[in-house]
């Protein structure tokens, strides 16, 4: 999608500090780090949100939530972590291209419910 910012950085038209990458996922680090590891694995299809899910996507959300835990324990994440998908205007999402949001590195994470 061309106003996407995660589209856009996807594409390298917005520098970002990545994490990992292949043919279908991006991951990159926060701009704005809620705590010492947090980073955003994204699909590279521009999909809204997890509002917007649908069966054609369930084997690419799967390959995403594989791809958490190792994407974690790579960035340091050994004794756990936590994730987040801030979904819609009620979930506070801000950047409406889907995003799971892996936040680690202290021990009492933001975000508890
Ligand atoms: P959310 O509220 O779940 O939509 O969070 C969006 C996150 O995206 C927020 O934590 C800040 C981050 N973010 C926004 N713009 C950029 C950017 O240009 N680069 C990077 N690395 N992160 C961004």
């Amino acid at each position: 999608m061309d106003s996407c910012i995660f589209c856009k950085i996807v594409r390298g038209e917005i520098p970002s500090e990545k994490v990992y990458e292949d043919a279908r996922v991006y991951a990159f680090h926060d701009i704005h780090p809620a705590a010492p590891v947090h980073f955003m694995l994204i699909p590279k299809l521009h999909i809204n949100s997890l509002a917007d899910v649908e069966n054609a996507h369930s084997a690419l959300l799967g390959e995403m939530m594989v791809l958490v835990p190792k994407l974690a324990r790579e960035q340091g994440c050994t004794d756990g972590f936590r994730t987040v998908i801030n979904t819609g205007r009620v979930g506070g999402q801000e950047v409406h291209h889907l995003h799971i949001h892996i936040i680690g590195g202290m021990e009492r994470l933001p975000g508890m419910i």
